[in-house]
């Protein structure tokens, strides 16, 4: 008899010794490693039920506190320390019970992250519903709806739609990729069905906005601070957005520093500084008057002396159909540069949504002076033009980031090209 065979299967083996010796151990083998996968599931089958809620083996198990069911290298070990400070070598049944609340427990947390990050997204809708209540219960949404729900979609309605489009402040483009949309959903006989009108428009905008690009802006740089400048024209809402994204990076733990570039009203930096207090943040303030250019280099230099993480440079609100004033700004990106080179490493352009098409004008100025790399759209929350966003989008294809949807420190939110859409179009 060879001597690895166990003594309960020795029997077993003689029974295959007729075969032959070198046949028997072959028989001899698969018959152990089958009798061993049967108890292997015999010794799993009471553990692998579900167990119910009230399970004792679901409450903490203080003979056994999770921090003991490890060893040192993190692998597991079999043996755990008892309530009485002793080791004891867990039975196979205990170690498949424990591998179950293990894995009972990391679906608990992960079903967490997910509680998480669904609670977030609520949040979020909620910010954008407010932003887009206008826009919805009397902007193009709201017009859009009473158009399909009256009468068959057909020609003639399709010009009102046309007119309603351009009404809204969508623009050129964005109007006539809408209605190419809509023509296209006809072609396939589904024109009259406005459920299936409403789902290509939905999926169209949302292309739209995707197209104009989903990178966030890049405000970690090695080797020195990042430069965020932030540009329009007055009364956007450059200064509070300011003041609102300092608090939010300050708030991530970033050494933020803010430069007061509009040096042509003392109000102006007094402003800013509210709004750094409140923030928590130091302010870069240059003297009346001072070119505004010189303030940005002097804050850029100081941030990369006392280790910042981002400087966010104010500056004077200008009229983009003012060359001399336009020049300037250049300056300041040209002197950035100098003060550390790739600064600006974003250009914000903040544009003030009730402006409609008009800000679309504004943005085309600004960004043949500036390399302007992404768009804040301010006061959602005050126009019914929210549709400009798709303007935004369609003629610039500059990405919007920054939604701003009230006058409070929270009210300027991430935009979420999905959630947008989602948000926009609910209920059609
Ligand atoms: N309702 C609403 N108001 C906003 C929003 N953002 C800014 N405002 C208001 O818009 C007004 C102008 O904002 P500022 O931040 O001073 O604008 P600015 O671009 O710095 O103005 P200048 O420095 O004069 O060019 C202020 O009364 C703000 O409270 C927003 O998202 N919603
Ligand atoms: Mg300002």
């Amino acid at each position: 008899m060879p001597p690895f065979v166990p003594p309960t299967f020795q029997p077993l083996f003689a029974a295959t010794a007729p075969v032959g010796d070198a046949n028997g151990l072959v028989i001899a083998g698969i018959v152990l490693a089958v009798a061993a996968v049967a108890a292997f599931l015999l010794l799993r089958k009471p553990a692998a039920r579900l167990p119910k809620a009230d399970d004792k083996r679901l409450q903490p198990q203080s003979e056994a506190p999770p921090s003991d069911r490890h060893d040192r290298s993190g692998a597991k070990a079999t043996l755990r320390i008892g309530a009485d400070g002793k080791a004891r070598k867990l039975t196979a049944d205990e170690l498949i019970q424990e591998a179950a609340e293990n894995a009972l427990a990391e679906a608990a947390a992960a079903a967490e992250a997910v509680g998480v990050r669904k609670s977030h997204k609520d949040g979020e809708r909620a910010f954008l519903q407010t932003g887009l209540d206008k826009t919805r219960s009397e902007g193009f949404i709201a017009r859009l709806g009473k158009l399909f729900a009256a009468k068959q979609i057909d020609e003639a309605v399709l010009a009102e739609v046309e007119e309603v489009l351009y009404r809204a402040d969508l623009g050129v483009k964005a109007t006539q990729a809408l209605l190419a949309t809509i023509r296209e959903a006809s072609s396939r006989k589904e024109l009259s069905d406005a459920a299936h009108v409403w789902q290509a428009l939905r999926q169209r905008s949302l292309e739209t906005l995707l197209a104009a690009g989903t990178e966030p802006m890049k405000l970690r740089v090695a080797g020195g601070p990042a430069v965020l400048m932030v540009v329009g024209v007055n009364g956007s809402g450059k200064t509070t957005t300011i003041g609102k994204l300092a608090h939010r990076y300050a708030g991530e733990g970033r050494k933020v520093l803010v430069a007061a570039g509009d040096t042509f009203r003392a109000a102006a930096v007094d402003q800013l500084e509210v709004w750094c207090n409140r923030a928590g943040v130091p302010i870069h303030r240059g003297k009346e008057n001072q070119d505004p250019a010189s303030v940005c280099f002097a804050a850029i230099e100081r941030g990369k002396a006392e280790g910042f993480d981002l400087v966010i440079v104010d500056t004077a609100g200008r009229l983009h159909t003012n060359a001399g004033l336009m020049a300037e700004l250049q300056k300041c990106a040209r002197v950035a540069d100098k003060a550390m080179p790739g600064a600006p490493h974003e250009v914000l352009l903040v544009l003030d949504a009730t402006m409609g098409q008009n800000a679309v004008k504004q943005a085309e100025q600004f960004r043949e002076s500036v390399p302007v790399t992404a768009i804040a759209l301010t006061k959602l929350d005050g126009t019914a033009k929210g549709g400009v966003v798709l303007a935004i989008a369609e003629t610039l294809k500059i990405p919007v980031q920054l939604v701003g949807v009230g006058e409070k420190m929270q009210d300027l939110r991430d935009f979420d090209a999905e959630l947008f859409v989602e948000t926009l179009f609910a209920g059609h």
